[in-house]
């Protein structure tokens, strides 16, 4: 690749900056992501980014490439329909915590079913932060929010192994705040042949004052340094019951064929044109 192809980060640069607090995690997250699409030399004509609703998706327009800002719990449908429309490009969806684990909690549980070749980044910053801090479903029990005076009685959801039992074939955490280890996470999210799950614990420095950076780095440790192995599927399971401690890094990876490659070896059952012509 002679140097004037090659994509350095200036390569991602539009006329547009994100207007997030100083200080907040989707800085970590967007930083991260971009130092991975330089490293795979993913050129921007083939990439194509589909953001959720929340200050994570606020990223949209900060990216060059393809870009779909869509709706509130929708961003994997938008980034399905994408891939199959175009195989060779590579997709990847951003989302929040309250847009994908509560509105779009179906299309998580169906699209790890179905291993269509996409990747699933979610901003985790245990809030609806765009809607000025009510809880969401990974807010912690006890926590106090606007939706909350009295505390959240309702037990979190567990992301993770909800995209497991699903059957998603690669199932990692990584955090806003550790920029080298999520970068790393994120490119092999991006080269993994299937649905790529990929939780990111993120500081929002206005609204959540319990889940802070130095609270993360109390309680994160390393899945590689653990040696945890990727490929037991019953191991990935218990780590993602931990709650004391946070272990980041890829719980599970599998391969499985993918979604758009099984749907082009089924024979075309509908024949529409012939359906028409027989109609008229
Ligand atoms: C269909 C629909 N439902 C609800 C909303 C309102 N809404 C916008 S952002 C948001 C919260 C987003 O929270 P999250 O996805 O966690 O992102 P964050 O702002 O925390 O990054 C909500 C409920 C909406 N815009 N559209
Ligand atoms: S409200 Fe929180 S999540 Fe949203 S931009 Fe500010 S710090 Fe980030
Ligand atoms: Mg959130």
């Amino acid at each position: 690749m002679s140097d004037s192809n090659k994509i350095t980060l200036a390569s991602f640069n539009t006329n547009y900056q994100p207007t997030w607090c100083p200080g907040c995690g989707d800085f970590g997250i967007w930083t991260a992501l971009k130092m991975a699409l330089v490293d795979l030399q993913i050129p921007t004509h083939q990439l194509a980014i589909v953001y959720g609703i929340g200050c994570g998706g606020n990223m949209a327009s900060t990216i060059k490439c393809y870009g779909f800002h869509s709706l509130h719990g929708r961003t994997l449908p938008v980034a399905l329909g994408i891939k199959l429309a175009n195989k060779n490009l590579t997709v990847i969806a951003i989302t929040g915590d309250g847009d994908q684990y509560s509105e779009g909690t179906n299309h998580l549980i169906h699209l790890a079913r179905y291993n269509a070749n996409l990747t699933l980044i979610v901003c985790n910053n245990q809030l609806f932060s765009l809607t000025t801090g009510q809880t969401s479903p990974t807010s912690d029990q006890g926590i106090i929010s606007k939706t909350t005076p009295k505390g959240e009685v309702k037990q979190p959801l567990n992301p993770l192994a909800l995209s497991l039992i699903s059957g998603a074939t690669f199932v990692a955490r990584g955090a806003a705040f550790e920029i080298q280890q999520l970068k790393e996470l994120i490119k092999k999210a991006i080269m993994h042949q299937g649905f790529a799950h990929l939780d990111v614990l993120q500081q929002c420095v206005t609204f959540n004052k319990i889940n802070t950076v130095d609270w993360y780095k109390e309680k994160i440790y390393s899945l590689e340094q653990a040696k945890h192995p990727t490929s037991d599927f019953k191991m990935a399971i218990e780590k993602s019951q931990e709650h004391a401690k946070l272990p980041l890094g890829i719980f599970y990876q599998t391969q499985k064929p993918t979604y758009e490659k099984e749907i082009t070896n089924v024979p075309i059952v509908f024949d529409f044109k012939k359906a028409l012509a027989e109609f008229i």
